[in-house]
């Protein structure tokens, strides 16, 4: 989605793309002028990455994981991905100005938290807002925690404990009328991996340990059902199955198709869709189901790989229609410096969606 104002311009002739963005709240619009990516930025003064939309209070609110600079060296557990806090971001129109309300979250208040917040989201249920998130313990194992607000933007309030019962990354919420579920999951730096029948395997440590054969079924995310309180799981976190054309499990070696990481689940005409990314091989993939759990039927390509290694995305509806949230590394050109963008998300006919492409 093209922007009209030439904030983007004026930002580059004083100099901005050189420095590192002013972490002050405010206002942006943002324009894409003779970029070569298809869509701008749509924050500009901070480094935002994973954007999670949702419609809330008829508005769209924005809830990215954000990416500062820090000191900790570049591996394959993403030790540089070393985020402190959560900004919210809310946007009445589409294509008009993203508010920045400032520090919703922040890792010293997170009582059982060490490091690395990393891909959050949230929800809304009866005036109440819940922020789910993800960070390493005191051990530097990844759990998923929830923080409680009265307002979309917060501040939210942690829980004192992680969820119990979960593990990995990328916490996400899918809502299918009264009910709320929780998804997660990434492997590699995620540590999926390491788990065996849902327990942490004793010594794993590194990338690969615990990963599948290629010829073996692939790791795939899992999902509850939330609580009433939203604070819990009601009950015991599911594989959400992926198969290929032929009902068989996509393999662990399909680098193309497997997931990696970023589960996203929405609904449209009566299918539901689970998009995520496959990592190493940068797609945004998705796959479809008459249940939201499964099993899901691989489909195709939500969105071609972006600037950047890491691709991540969010699905929400809006006024009838449908937009992608995703991010690349536009503004800094390095991968743990990444910017929310979006753009419209068509579904065709036959209940495919229309592959985006984020370069002209
Ligand atoms: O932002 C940190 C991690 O990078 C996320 O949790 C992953 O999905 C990837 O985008």
């Amino acid at each position: 989605m093209r922007q009209s104002i030439p904030y983007l311009s004026l930002l580059l002739l004083a100099g901005f793309a050189c420095s590192q963005p002013k972490e002050t709240a405010q206002t942006t619009e943002a324009d894409s002028t003779a970029s070569k990516f298809a869509n701008p930025p749509l924050v500009q003064h901070i480094y935002t990455a994973d954007p999670s939309a949702h419609v809330f209070e008829g508005k769209i609110y924005i809830y990215p994981s954000h990416d500062i600079e820090s000191e900790v060296t570049e591996d394959d557990m993403g030790s540089h991905f070393d985020m402190r806090d959560y900004h919210v971001f809310s946007m009445e129109q589409l294509g008009g100005k993203v508010t920045d309300h400032g520090v919703a979250l922040k890792l010293e208040d997170i009582p059982w938290a060490s490091r690395q917040l990393w891909a959050p989201d949230a929800a809304e249920k009866n005036g109440k807002y819940y922020l789910y998130f993800p960070a390493k313990d005191k051990q530097d194992i990844f759990k998923l925690g929830v923080a409680i607000s009265d307002r979309p933007e917060g501040p939210f309030t942690p829980e004192p404990q992680p969820i119990k019962g979960t593990f990995s990354i990328d916490p996400s919420v899918f809502q299918d009328g009264e009910d709320y579920y929780l998804l997660w999951g990434g492997i590699w730096g995620g540590q999926l991996q390491w788990y065996e029948n849902q327990k942490l395997v004793e010594g794993r440590k590194g990338p690969a340990d615990g990963l599948p054969e290629p010829e073996q079924k692939a790791l795939v995310p899992y999902m509850a059902k939330l609580s009433n309180s939203m604070t819990e799981l009601a009950e015991k976190p599911r594989e959400l199955m992926i198969l290929d054309k032929n009902a068989e499990p996509i393999k662990a070696g399909d680098n193309a198709r497997r997931f990696f990481e970023a589960a996203w689940m929405h609904k449209n005409n009566g299918k539901y869709y689970l998009s995520y990314s496959t990592g190493d091989t940068h797609f945004i993939a998705y796959a479809v189901s008459d249940s939201p759990y499964g099993p899901f039927t691989y489909r195709g390509i939500v969105l071609e790989p972006v600037e950047g290694w890491t691709n991540h995305h969010s699905i929400v509806e809006f006024e009838g229609k449908w937009y992608l949230f995703y991010h690349d590394t536009e503004l800094s050109g390095k991968t743990q410096l990444r910017n929310i963008k979006m753009t419209e998300l068509t579904h065709l006919s036959d209940g495919k969606i229309q592959t985006v492409k984020p370069m002209k």
